[in-house]
């Protein structure tokens, strides 16, 4: 499903994100950037060892600490199709008292920025937080959606946005979002 934001397409995808073929793909990653399960097993068990070595790399040079909640670096793609894999941390949801949403939105703008800057023009999305992190899907699906579209009003230089659902329930989930 397709839809027109400004310039860029917005569109919605069943599937494995492993398989898209875009500038960069996103990873749903946490601090360490040193690997996990879900989307982020996936990304360094298909894109094979040179992510990992990038990301040890930004570890040791800028993020000694690790990578904070809500920003984004980036590396190549390895053996993916995509050139470029776009490494964020989403928030833990923790029951909706903290700043899940707002570090939610910081992740997926951050995302987006740093696409832009290195000149890519087709990103696409996991449901970033919705797994592991436990972000109650229906909401996460609205913010996304949401901070991309508002994203894309204000910046043309991208061409796709891709977001890709893992299950047949989470492309509905986020159809529904993008729709109203
Ligand atoms: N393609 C697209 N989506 C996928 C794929 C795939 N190949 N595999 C899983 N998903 P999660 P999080 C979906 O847990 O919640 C990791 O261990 C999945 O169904 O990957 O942000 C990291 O290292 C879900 O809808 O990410 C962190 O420790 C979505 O991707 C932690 O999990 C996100 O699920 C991050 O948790």
């Amino acid at each position: 499903m397709e839809f027109e934001v400004g310039n860029t397409t917005l569109e919605l995808i069943q599937g494995d994100i492993t398989d898209v073929e875009a500038d960069a793909i996103v990873n749903a990653v946490n601090s360490t950037l040193l690997g996990g399960s879900g989307v982020d097993g996936a990304i360094h068990r298909k894109g094979g060892p040179r992510i990992l070595e990038e990301c040890k790399r930004i570890r040791a040079t800028e993020w000694p600490d690790g990578l904070p909640t809500g920003k984004a670096v980036i590396t190549s793609g390895g053996n993916l199709k995509a050139r470029y894999v776009i490494h964020t941390v989403g928030p833990v949801w923790l029951g909706g008292f903290h700043v899940e949403a707002e570090l939610l939105k910081q992740a997926y703008r951050n995302t987006l920025k740093l696409a832009v800057s290195k000149g890519l023009k087709t990103v696409a999305f996991p449901s970033i937080s919705t797994g592991a992190y436990g972000y109650p899907i229906e909401e996460a699906s609205r913010i996304a959606i949401g901070t991309v579209k508002a994203f894309l009003e204000k910046e043309d230089r991208l061409e796709r946005v891709i977001f890709v659902l893992f299950s047949e329930r989470d492309f509905e989930v986020y159809l529904k979002a993008a729709k109203t």
